[in-house]
């Protein structure tokens, strides 16, 4: 049995309770971090020692870092649907989950803690622009590429829309302005048809509203 640690509220482990549901995988859920904290204590830390969520076990076999148990589960689980077997197909997908963490990831997150999670007294507007404008032209980039086709890395849903996917809802729910983006719209509709994304991914996030601590 899967086992996972990681509250569902963190946009990290989001996408890999998403990854399990989209493979209709049965698991065990372990509430930590935030609030219920946990990550500093030892046998946490034996697990992965950044003490950091999520962390997956397979087996026995422990993995941490999002992209990495999502890339995992796909390869071991999804036989040869969301995980393409021809390294050139797989590197379609793989070119994405990348771009998320180095690129995308930081300046949404610089976003979502500046504005959203940051009390509108204490606020930094200027900072708050700055993210803005850098996923502007990172959405802007992403629309332009969904003009051609309908997922990030094809016709078909593949393990390289999980990564970025995963903060549409966010993006169009916490109260900024965003760029007019009709493919990505098109994209995000697509998946608010599925079970898996409805479940893990649209749900309410307003207990993190001002709040600056995990
Ligand atoms: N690059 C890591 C980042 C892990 C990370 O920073 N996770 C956050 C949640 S998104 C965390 O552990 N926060 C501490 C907490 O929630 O208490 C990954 O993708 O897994």
């Amino acid at each position: 049995m899967i086992k996972i640690w990681g509250r569902r509220s963190a946009y990290n482990v989001q996408k890999a309770l998403w990854t399990i549901g989209e493979l209709n995988l049965p698991y065990e859920h372990i509430n930590i971090g935030g609030n219920v904290g946990g990550l500093d204590q030892a046998d946490f830390l034996a697990m992965n020692p950044h003490g950091r969520i999520p962390v997956l076990v397979d087996g026995g076999f422990t993995i941490w870092e999002s992209n990495s148990i999502i890339r995992y589960l796909c390869a071991t689980y999804s036989q040869n649907h969301l995980w393409a077997e021809l390294p050139t197909r797989r590197s379609l997908a793989e070119r994405w989950m990348d771009w998320e963490l180095a690129t995308f990831q930081p300046d949404f997150l610089a976003l979502f803690w500046g504005f959203y999670r940051t009390p509108e007294a204490l606020r930094n507007d200027q900072d708050i622009q700055h993210s803005s404008e850098r996923c502007q032209r990172h959405f802007n980039l992403l629309d332009a590429h969904l003009a051609s086709q309908r997922f990030l890395a094809g016709d078909e849903f593949t393990m390289g829309d999980i990564p970025i996917a995963t903060s549409l809802y966010r993006y169009f729910n916490m109260g900024i302005q965003t760029p007019e983006i009709p493919n990505v719209r098109r994209w995000y509709d697509e998946l608010t048809k599925r079970k898996a994304y409805r479940e893990n991914i649209m749900i309410p996030f307003d207990e993190l509203y001002g709040r600056q601590t995990f």
